[in-house]
């Protein structure tokens, strides 16, 4: 139902549950043409002195230490789940079944029957749901979703991706809840590849076939005392085995004949955020790295000849995706700013009873490529991506 002012109770209040808190804050504030006013009701978590900090410092008005409590209260329209993904698919049905719109943390779920399970609910209960892709909504790559589909970089034939972080060389990183199975659903898989795969979807097209190989280099580490802790947590002396992949590389074939491959890695020393990607047509290409967010390169074939050249476009004037929200051109902007972005796509389809994009289908659709990759690294042969 369209409203002016949409009430969210945020699950979660480390580091996702700070980004999404930023994107509740500043949406409004920047985008004042802002459709519908979300109104930052309730934060959940289970350390109550520690929710009660968060909900101070992030203005929540309050906070409840069970998610349970959140779905039953009548004042809570939007249930945004930026918890550990073992817990995505449960709180996701619960809030469904209890009628209300979802905003969900990626990867969307563990694997794919619950990612499954978790659509078929919000259908059935006829809400309204959208996933976490946040680098969608970074202005460059909103812009090179636009120049492709103006045509400009013509018939795609690459598609070539890296997500390189290198968070957890030292062996006595701690065996953090991002580095278990059974809370995380994979590694570096989940958390980062998913990201370019969404990307990948998004920009190139569907995901047809995959031939991957997963590793863990560093096959134990030190216990943490609790089950969570940030990507600078610490450890103490048992060890513990590491149930997911440190790092991936698959090869991808696209429904439309494009080309691909798709690296992520937690080891790749000197990258601490190096979400990248290049894309390349018969008229130009244009690549991406997040850890320079304001630009955008492209390549022009139909330039002069001897001008030819990248010429890197700084995407902060105010005609470009979202930059209208924030300073003059190039007073550049960062990635928190990406989940400002978020939270405004999603309160305007709100408003305007639409379904905001991306949603569970889309979350749905990574999940398959993240099963197929993980099978084709076990058979060692080509995998086809089941359709969702
Ligand atoms: C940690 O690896 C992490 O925060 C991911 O979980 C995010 O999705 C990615 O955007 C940045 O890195």
């Amino acid at each position: 139902m369209a409203k002016d002012l949409i009430n969210v109770g945020l699950i979660g209040y480390k580091f996702m549950g700070k980004a999404h808190s930023f994107g509740f804050v500043n949406a409004p504030m920047m985008f004042p043409d802002i459709k519908a006013k979300p109104v930052l009701k309730a934060i959940v978590g289970r350390d109550e002195p520690a929710v009660r900090e968060a909900m101070e410092q992030y203005g929540w008005q309050s906070f409840e230490t069970d998610y349970k409590k959140l779905i039953a209260r009548d004042d809570i329209d939007l249930v945004d789940i930026a918890t550990g993904n073992n817990v995505h698919a449960e709180i996701a049905i619960a809030a469904a079944e209890a009628g209300k719109d979802i905003f969900c943390e990626k990867p969307l779920a563990m694997n794919v029957p619950e990612a499954r399970q978790m659509l078929d609910a919000v259908e059935k209960a006829g809400v309204k749901h959208m996933v976490n892709f946040n680098y969608r909504a970074v202005p460059a790559v909103a812009l090179a979703k636009k120049m492709i589909d103006d045509g400009m970089i013509g018939r795609i034939f690459h598609w070539r991706s890296v997500y390189l972080q290198d968070w957890i060389i030292d062996p006595d990183f701690p065996l953090v809840w991002r580095l278990q199975k059974d809370i995380a659903g994979s590694g570096s898989l989940g958390d980062l590849a998913a990201h370019s795969i969404d990307l990948a979807n998004w920009l190139v097209g569907d995901i047809d076939e995959v031939s991957s190989n997963l590793t863990t280099f560093i096959k134990k580490r030190p216990k943490l005392a609790e089950t969570t802790g940030g990507l600078s947590a610490k450890g103490g002396a048992d060890l513990g085995d590491v149930t997911v992949d440190d790092a991936i590389i698959a090869l991808t074939k696209f429904k439309n004949g494009a080309i691909g491959t798709i690296e992520a890695t937690r080891f790749a020393a000197g990258n601490r955020n190096g979400n990248r990607f290049e894309i390349n047509g018969d008229k130009g290409s244009i690549r991406f790295n997040v850890e320079r967010l304001n630009e955008l390169e492209y390549f022009n074939r139909e330039d002069p000849d001897a001008y030819q050249g990248w010429r890197t476009i700084s995407v902060t004037e105010g005609i470009h995706p979202y930059v209208q929200g924030w300073w003059p051109a190039g007073h550049i902007i960062g990635w928190g700013e990406t989940f400002v972005h978020q939270v405004v796509n999603l309160m305007n389809a709100l408003a305007d009873n639409e379904m905001p994009t991306p949603n569970f289908r889309d979350g749905l659709k990574v999940q398959t490529v993240l099963e197929a990759i993980e099978k084709s690294a076990e058979s060692g042969r080509w995998e086809k991506v089941v359709s969702e």
